[in-house]
């Protein structure tokens, strides 16, 4: 059975990948408009990726006698400056994602849930790759700066990311 103070975090956990996917749906969105159609489609996957670690919380929650709570949908941004700005937001999101997770981790050991801890191993390594990706496309950007035929194959290898990572996730899936 989870202790309030964990059954609280995990919820305000929940509600920040709820709104990490509503956020990437937007700048999905945004980049379709903008005729980036590698880049929307990674960014859409993402948005993807971010319910379905939303939806393994509210299971486990669920499974351990507390209540996963379905957060309210906010309004996220739906214009972006650039491209670079959309990654470098997300960098900045991510990190404190990390953060937040690293908090929730230490509320585990502080009330003695070994269980939740060690579920929430899957966060911490999952953390690290969405840091780590986010930071080599933002370094990506700056090499490319205003070079409009850079960005064109830049959109190009999102496109292939997006699909290596929409099989990567079918794969850990079938791993379930
Ligand atoms: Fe859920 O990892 Fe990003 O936010």
């Amino acid at each position: 059975m989870l202790s309030a103070n964990v059954s609280k975090a995990l919820n305000k956990q929940i509600e920040l990948e709820g709104s990490s996917s509503q956020y990437y749906l937007a700048m999905a969105s945004w980049a379709e408009t903008q005729g980036l159609n590698g880049v929307s489609a990674f960014l859409y996957t993402h948005a993807d990726e971010e319910r379905m670690h939303m939806l393994k919380l509210i299971k486990f929650v669920n499974e351990r006698g507390g209540h996963g709570v379905v957060p309210p949908l906010k309004q996220p941004p739906t214009t972006f400056k650039s491209v670079k700005v959309v990654f470098e937001e997300i960098l900045k999101h991510e990190i404190k994602v990390t953060d937040e997770i690293n908090n929730l981790v230490d509320t585990t050991l502080k009330e003695k849930d070994y269980t939740t801890h060690n579920f929430l191993q899957w966060y911490v390594s999952e953390q690290i790759e969405e840091e780590a990706l986010a930071r080599q496309i933002v370094d990506k950007l700056k090499l490319i700066g205003d070079d409009k035929g850079g960005l064109y194959f830049f959109d190009r290898d999102l496109e292939v990311l997006a699909a290596e990572s929409t099989g990567a996730e079918e794969e850990k899936g079938k791993g379930k």
